[in-house]
């Protein structure tokens, strides 16, 4: 399933790929998240082809109405991950999809087809850039851990996400390295599982932004939890946290002060 799985989230990447060069006709799903002709695009055509290739598993797909789709063998699909860095040119930006056996993570796949790093694992058997196998960094010291984070959309209306935002990074920041918001949070994931970041929090993602993100980085050594250092649950969970392994209880110590 995976080499078919590559092949046709190839064959999207064109469709984005083309869009990010060109004019693109933004609509404002919320007051800060866009949505373009090519995310809606991207996700008909993985979903025409998923659905003819794979018709064991269900699609839960960011701009569809998923309201009658239950989550067990399923798709999650993310068309374009980082809308926002896609509409102002930031390379940062990838169609990531991950498919869930029995609400397993199975397999995943989250390819930036900008600069063409397609990143991919399956349960059990590693995770790879570019067919390189990816390995979480060593550090363990948080205050040498370079973290990253991004910023819900809700911190346009909500003030108590604008201000727990705030908080976190008040309480983080002169406690590592430096931080990160790239504008991508399967990216981010890859990013951790490859060892360029040590750790990752957000708040009010959704499925689709980390569904492939979370296999490629425990495939990778990594580890993923919610804010209480429990068990990630994709569909539940505010805040996800996810690192190397070695700074994982220092952080969550952190983000909850
Ligand atoms: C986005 C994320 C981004 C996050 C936004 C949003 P989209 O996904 O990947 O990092 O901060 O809240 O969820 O909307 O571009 O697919």
């Amino acid at each position: 399933m995976k080499k078919e799985l590559i092949k046709i989230i190839k064959k999207a990447g064109k469709i984005l790929k083309k869009g990010y060069y060109s004019n693109k006709d933004v609509t404002f799903k919320a007051k800060k998240d866009l949505v373009t002709k090519y995310d809606v695009a991207v996700e008909n055509y993985l979903k025409a082809k998923f659905t003819k290739k794979f018709k064991e598993f269900n699609i839960i797909a960011e701009e569809s109405d998923n309201a009658n789709i239950e989550f067990n063998d399923s798709i999650i699909i993310d068309p374009i991950d980082g809308t926002t860095n896609f509409v102002n040119g930031v390379p940062h930006t990838a169609i990531s999809v991950g498919v869930y056996k029995d609400k397993k993570p199975y397999l995943a796949i989250v390819y930036n087809p900008i600069l063409d790093e397609l990143y991919e694992a399956k349960i059990g058997k590693g995770a790879f850039l570019n067919g390189k196998q990816l390995k979480v960094s060593d550090e363990t010291e948080l205050q040498k851990a370079l973290l990253a984070t991004g910023f819900p959309y809700t911190s346009g209306s909500n003030e108590d996400d604008l201000n727990d935002v705030v908080k976190k990074i008040k309480d983080i920041l002169p406690l590592c390295q430096d931080l990160r918001r790239l504008g991508s949070a399967s990216i981010d994931l890859c990013l951790v599982a490859r060892g360029t970041f040590e750790g990752y929090y957000e708040m009010n993602l959704k499925p689709w932004d980390v569904s492939a993100g979370v296999l490629i980085l425990s495939e990778a050594g990594g580890k993923i939890t919610n804010i209480n250092g429990d068990e990630y649950n994709l569909f539940e969970d505010k805040y996800i946290v996810a690192t190397n392994g070695k700074i994982h209880d220092e952080l969550i110590k952190n983000l909850n002060l």
